[in-house]
């Protein structure tokens, strides 16, 4: 459907009126846009001995929140602003990187987001300038700097005051209730696919015992829940265009409770694998073991004080997990007609299905070493010892 985009972008208390609207092309759910605004110059300026502001062009980044995906989309909004106000409190203003976090921009009515007439949620952030994402990487450095980020942001939001943050999709690394959920897709099989997928649906049942281990220490008290990302794929953080140093982690839609091993997880999910995703040639996905030795000290330097015991033992299970349960979120999607993720092509969700496959077999093969490098990045008394 069209939306009225220069109406909306509009309705945010931007610098300047709207020029130009781009869409951003990446991301799975949310529709996201670049605004470039104009603002003139104020009057008087240029004149020696006064300091009006000067004009210029702005860039903000406008998103119309997924609601199939995040039905609560105020409570998304009330997250990301206790969120994103905790960090820039954390972070001192003269932090180089103060500048470069994101802020909500309030729309007109002083709101963290804009409603349009047909309900739709819209947010605006600050456009973070000369920095940009990955889709994935080759690049040890990267791969360090992008899991010190992560580790970085989950250090940050370990002393975040108030009531624990809403939970914004239900049971969303609940990976027994995955499960579940799968079975029931497969079972109905709606739009007649399971039978184009019969290797894909074996591989999950033979797995399926790797759904609970996770789930059963949290209930056992063996593993703490604190704030995670949940989403900490490699194009859900900002590197600088010149340095490639870490900028900012974005995409705090599902900041919520969690563990640190998803987040670990998903980096290695993402940022372990030279291949896109969806790479259709599976020879080319597998867990390079010089980018996970680079996440691996990137991720413990900024977390290794504050992780217990029984979590340092669980990030390379963490990885195996979350592939597993993304491998059975794409399936579930594939075989109930391509409902939650934006798809491109036929068959896009079963490519994505069959890379995180390959992925977790790649993880179970070489688990061992994974597990030395861990614990040789954290060193006998941690980080640094
Ligand atoms: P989705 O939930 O759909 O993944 P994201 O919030 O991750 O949406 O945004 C999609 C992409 O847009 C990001 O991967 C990034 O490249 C770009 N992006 C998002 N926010 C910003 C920002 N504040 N500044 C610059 N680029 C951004
Ligand atoms: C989605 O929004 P994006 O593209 O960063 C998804 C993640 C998946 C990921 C798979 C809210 O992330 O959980 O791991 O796709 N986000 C949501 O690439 O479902
Ligand atoms: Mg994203």
């Amino acid at each position: 459907m069209g939306h009225d985009l220069q109406f909306i972008a509009r309705q945010f208390r931007t610098r300047g009126e709207p020029v130009e609207i781009a869409p951003v092309p990446v991301g799975h759910i949310n529709d996201t846009y670049v605004v470039t605004t104009w603002s003139p110059a104020a009057p008087g300026w240029g004149t020696p001995g006064t300091t009006p502001e000067g004009g210029g062009a702005t860039r903000y980044i406008l998103q119309r929140i997924n609601q199939i995906v995040f039905t609560k989309p105020v409570a998304v909004m009330a997250n990301v602003v206790r969120i994103t106000e905790h960090i820039r409190a954390k972070l001192k203003t003269e932090c180089p990187l103060f500048l470069r976090q994101l802020v909500v921009i309030a729309a007109k009515d002083g709101q963290a987001y804009y409603e349009d007439a047909a309900g739709n949620v819209w947010r605006m952030y600050n456009f973070i300038e000369n920095a940009l994402t990955y889709d994935s990487l080759q690049d040890a450095a990267l791969a360090r700097e992008a899991a010190r980020m992560f580790g970085w942001f989950q250090k940050l939001l370990t002393d975040l005051p108030g009531p624990p943050l809403h939970e914004t999709i239900r049971g969303f690394h609940d990976t027994p209730a995955r499960f579940v959920r799968f079975q029931e897709v497969f079972q109905a099989d709606a739009v007649n696919r399971a039978k184009t997928a019969q290797a894909e649906i074996d591989f999950v049942f033979e797995n399926a015992a790797l759904c609970h281990v996770l789930s059963d220490l949290v209930a056992r008290g063996e593993i703490p829940v604190r704030i995670a990302h949940n989403d900490a794929k490699i194009n859900n953080v900002m590197f600088d265009t010149s340095t490639c140093a870490g900028v900012c982690v974005i995409d705090l839609d599902t900041v919520m409770p969690g563990l640190a091993a998803y987040d670990f997880g998903d980096l290695v999910r993402t940022a372990t694998c030279p291949a896109a995703e969806d790479e259709r040639d599976l020879s080319k996905v597998a867990v390079d073991i010089t980018l996970f030795d680079a996440l691996a000290q990137g991720f413990v330097a900024e977390t290794g004080p504050f992780l217990t015991p029984a979590e340092r033992q669980h990030l390379v299970f963490g990885g195996q997990l979350i592939t597993f349960e993304q491998m059975i979120r794409f399936l579930t999607d594939y075989l109930a007609g391509d409902v939650y993720y934006k798809v491109h092509r036929a068959g896009h969700n079963l490519d994505r299905t069959r890379t995180q496959m390959k992925l977790v077999q790649s993880i179970l093969e070489q688990e061992e070493q994974m597990n030395r490098l861990v614990e040789r990045a954290l060193g006998p008394e941690g980080p640094g010892s």
